[in-house]
């Protein structure tokens, strides 16, 4: 069964899309944790980081460069900003499609949540 994002990435549901490229779609997130909230997700459906292997650090590699672009693009850069992969259980995973939040517009905490 496909994913609630990959249900996006087929424009079988809607989202704020802000950038796509062949590997990956970045978008809004529909519950914001920051006034800044941007989803990025590759196409391939790999389930978590922790299901990740040697084979995916290319894609791996592009998503983190691309997410420093939407950063810069959506004008968030140079005030600061945190990316994230939220794994299982324990790391706060809802959605099993491997995904980077990135979240600025605001002071971000140290130790986070
Ligand atoms: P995580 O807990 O790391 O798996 O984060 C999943 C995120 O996905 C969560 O912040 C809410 C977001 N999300 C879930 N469903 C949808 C959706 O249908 N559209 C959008 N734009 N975001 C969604």
């Amino acid at each position: 069964m496909s994913s609630i994002f990959t249900k996006i990435i087929n424009r079988e549901i809607p989202a704020v899309i802000v950038y796509e490229d062949d590997l990956c779609i970045s978008f809004r997130d529909i519950d914001p944790k920051a006034p800044q909230h941007i989803l990025l997700v590759p196409k391939k459906e790999i389930k978590s980081l922790a299901e990740a292997t040697e084979n995916d650090a290319p894609l791996l590699g592009h998503l983190l460069i691309k997410a420093g672009e939407i950063a810069r693009d959506q004008g968030f850069s140079d005030s600061g900003y945190r990316v994230v992969i939220n794994t299982n259980k324990e790391g706060g995973q809802a959605v099993y499609h491997i995904h980077l939040h990135i979240l600025g517009g605001r002071q971000m905490e140290w130790p986070p949540g």
